[in-house]
């Protein structure tokens, strides 16, 4: 495989930088911290990270409200800072994605707010969706619950016109069909490929383009909002300013669509190079439900010849230590409630079988901060130290996003747990046993979290044919990677008398004689050529 096409086969990890590591001591991650983290993420194994959003911004949802492209918030450091990070990731083999973020900016974006103080149906308006009259110009429903329009105020105090946010009132729509809008989007793609960027990973990727007639969700067949044709032209010039560099960089999209044939269309070759597959992620810890997840996702990137993402969180979902401790472990964005009862013990074994199961199938592989430590979600935070705007909107019956958010454990001990060295109370409250998961808990740990990852990056397999095992059955997924090496897990109650002639490369939990326990999964390396798999059940 060329040395271009590395992110076929990556392992990327995410970092939410408020969160990771606090150099300065201000209790919010920043760039000093990751880069003093380098030798940590190298020791991990893997080939690149992936940074949400890093920008200018007033944080009123985390980061993805950005007041300028150009500017590091002051928070995590500044551009310099951000091309020594760049460079010092390269120099040890890891590359840098970095979040762009196009259906909508801060309201304190410099256009937004030169929009706000020009005339109804100014130039300035025009880069938005402002619309006039007395009623709300749609009904449709934020992601985050309530309007998506806000009205303005008139100088004189009264109502002026409404404009549409698909997310917060801090996060207005902008409007693709204006020219500014594209050509700056495709300057802030070379401001930061020309800094070493690798990629760009494109949040919220299905909702840029909007049907101007603003028509009620479900009125006509295509969606107002969603999946736009007109979005391919915008991601093709994109993928042409990523293909005007001798080393080309990699656009990743966060498509969120149920529809394979649909998700595929951005995957084409003149498009974007990979896109996440939240399949797998929401799915709940069950054999057929997986399999049948796997097999749709292979499915749809075999005809555009994408390689498939194996994604298990992220930051804007519960950790897979709670989600799969739970009866209902499948994930969506609704079910995000306080107080569903959850057996973490069970959740961590699964989590580590999770971890193995994604690893070894064929593709890249995403790894969210913290879930190489096996960390819970943290659901006891005090309320009023929550800040994510789906808390807020919800009127608070759903806790949002901060639980999967609370700044890394990195020692035992100290007042942060080593997140900073100065002991300042870092942006969210951390838990009291927090340094029982830390780093410095884990790395001499030979059956900590911390210790599989580290195995299972070093092992996993890159290449090889993937084909089910004929082990595959109700409660079991089993399959090949080549000839010689299979991944087997076992969702049943019972132990699973794993095959004859294997040798197990790695197992999730201790093997008791040569049967795998339930919820558990290892790595086998087959002593014989493969038996043919019949059509499992
Ligand atoms: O998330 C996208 C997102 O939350 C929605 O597209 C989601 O699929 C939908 O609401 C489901 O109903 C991204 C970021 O990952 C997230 O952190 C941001 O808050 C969001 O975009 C807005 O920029």
């Amino acid at each position: 495989m060329s040395r271009d096409q590395w992110w076929r086969t990556a392992v990327i990890y995410q970092i939410y930088p408020r969160s990771f590591a606090d150099a300065n001591g201000d209790g919010t991650g920043d760039l000093a911290g990751v880069r003093s983290r380098l030798p940590y993420l190298r020791s991990l194994g893997i080939d690149a990270i992936w940074f949400t959003p890093w920008y200018l911004s007033p944080l009123a949802d985390g980061g993805y409200d950005v007041a300028d492209y150009r500017v590091i918030d002051p928070a995590f450091g500044t551009v310099e800072e951000a091309e020594l990070l760049i460079a010092e990731a390269a120099a040890i083999g890891i590359k840098t994605i970095i979040d762009v973020v196009p259906n909508h900016i801060s309201s304190e974006h410099e256009w937004f707010r030169t929009a706000l103080a020009a005339e109804p149906g100014s130039p300035e308006r025009e880069r938005f969706w402002f619309r006039g009259g007395e009623e709300l110009p749609t009904d449709w429903v934020s992601s985050f619950s309530g309007d998506t329009w806000t009205r303005t105020k008139n100088p004189d105090g009264t109502p002026g016109e409404w404009y549409l946010h698909l997310f917060t009132p801090e996060q207005p729509d902008l409007n693709w069909n204006h020219p500014d809008v594209r050509r700056e989007h495709e300057d802030i793609l070379k401001f930061w490929f020309d800094r070493g960027v690798a990629g760009i990973r494109i949040d919220s990727a299905t909702m840029p383009v909007k049907d101007p007639t603003f028509p009620p969700v479900g009125q006509n067949e295509d969606h107002p909002y969603v999946d736009r044709d007109a979005l391919h032209e915008i991601y093709r010039d994109w993928r042409k300013v990523a293909d005007s560099y001798d080393d080309p960089r990699v656009l990743v999209g966060e498509i969120w669509l149920a529809d394979s044939e649909r998700f595929a269309r951005y995957l084409r070759p003149d498009e974007m190079h990979t896109a996440f597959n939240f399949d797998l992620m929401g799915r709940p810890w069950d054999a057929r439900e997986l399999r049948t997840s796997i097999d749709s996702t292979l499915a749809a990137h075999e005809p555009v010849n994408a390689p498939a993402t194996w994604v298990l969180s992220n930051h804007d979902v519960t950790r897979p230590t709670t989600r799969y401790g739970r009866e209902d472990s499948s994930f969506s964005f609704a079910t995000k409630r306080f107080g569903v009862p959850t057996d973490l013990a069970k959740g961590r074994r699964r989590a580590r079988a999770a971890a193995m199961l994604t690893a070894a199938l064929p593709g890249s592989l995403y790894i969210y901060q913290g879930d190489e430590l096996g960390l819970p979600e943290v659901e006891d935070l005090p309320l009023v130290a929550l800040q994510d705007p789906i808390f807020h909107r919800s009127a608070g019956t759903d806790p949002g996003r901060d639980g999967c958010r609370v700044p890394l454990p990195w020692t035992t001990t100290g007042p942060s747990f080593g997140f900073n060295t100065q002991g300042f109370t870092p942006w969210l409250p951390q838990p009291g046993d927090w340094g029982s998961q830390s780093v410095e808990a884990q790395q001499d740990d030979p059956g900590s979290m911390l210790s599989l990852y580290r195995e299972l990056l070093a092992r996993r397999p890159r290449d090889g044919e993937f084909s089910w095992h004929d082990l595959t059955g109700a409660d079991v997924i089993a399959f090949h990677r080549g000839t010689e090496f299979v991944c087997v897990v076992n969702f049943g109650a019972d132990p699973l008398q794993l095959p004859t002639g294997t040798t197990v490369l790695l197992a999730s939990s201790a093997l008791v004689g040569d049967q795998l326990p339930t919820d558990s999964a290892a790595w086998l390396r087959l002593s014989s050529p493969p038996a043919k798999a019949e059509d499992p059940v």
